[in-house]
């Protein structure tokens, strides 16, 4: 019998390699007959890409956390609610680059909201809807942030404002704690080792889908 869909979540500081892993996956799953949505956030939604836009490319408004954190939300229900849930409800399996957790880090443990008050909100905004697995790309700041730089060397056109890579090391240091700590001893999570080449990222994940799934990938 074929697996019901999968929410399937990616995490990790800036430059860790979800998006490039993501896009694999869902060759990956394809080739093996399975439907896939790739998602992302903030965004998702028409809306919520509007409010991305605004979070990322109006540094002029200062958004304070919790604001920052209700424009996130606002995104998410729709995101949820008009993508996440009916593709599932069709057997779509979703990829999503990034997801609650980065809340739970961003905000609140980095810019000191309380990771209790995120999850506060979550479950009132989302009845604690969750993804069915999250995918933790575990890597030192420094190295994501490399990657990053080399990235906008190599091709300037790729430049973007972000709301937190121009952030300094320390931040980014408070994210990668963050996410350590939320991922330990959770079982949603699967931590992969993403400081390595391409090819030694990919097999860690299909391995890990595989062996909760049941799948051959
Ligand atoms: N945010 C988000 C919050 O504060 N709260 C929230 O609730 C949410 C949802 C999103 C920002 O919003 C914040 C977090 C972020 O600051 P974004 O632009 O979506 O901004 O940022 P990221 O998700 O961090 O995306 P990035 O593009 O920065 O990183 P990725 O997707 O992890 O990395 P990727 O795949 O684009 O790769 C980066 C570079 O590295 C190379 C790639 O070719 C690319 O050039 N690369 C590798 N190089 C060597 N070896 C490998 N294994 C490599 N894998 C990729």
């Amino acid at each position: 019998m074929k697996t019901s869909a999968k929410f399937i979540s990616f995490e990790g500081g800036e430059g860790a390699g979800k998006t490039t892993q993501i896009h694999l996956l869902e060759k990956a799953l394809k080739a093996v007959g399975i439907s896939v949505l790739v998602t992302r956030e903030p965004g998702g939604t028409v809306g919520a890409e509007l409010l991305r836009n605004i979070l990322q490319h109006h540094k002029e408004a200062h958004w304070d956390a919790i604001s920052q954190l209700l424009i996130l939300y606002a995104g998410r229900h729709d995101h949820v609610e008009k993508v996440i849930k009916p593709a599932l409800a069709r057997n779509i399996w979703v990829l999503c680059d990034r997801f609650a957790d980065s809340s739970m880090v961003y905000q609140g443990y980095a810019q000191g909201l309380g990771v209790e008050f995120v999850k506060t909100i979550h479950e009132a905004v989302l009845h604690n809807f969750q993804p069915d697995l999250t995918f933790f790309f575990d890597i030192p700041p420094e190295r994501g942030l490399k990657r990053l730089r080399e990235r906008y060397e190599s091709s300037p056109e790729s430049q973007k404002y972000d709301c937190f890579e121009d952030q300094n090391l320390e931040f980014h240091r408070k994210i990668y704690q963050g996410f350590k700590a939320l991922s330990h001893n959770n079982k949603r999570f699967v931590n992969i080792q993403a400081d390595l080449p391409l090819d030694q990222v990919s097999p860690q994940i299909f391995r890990a889908l595989s062996e909760r799934f049941h799948l051959t990938l």
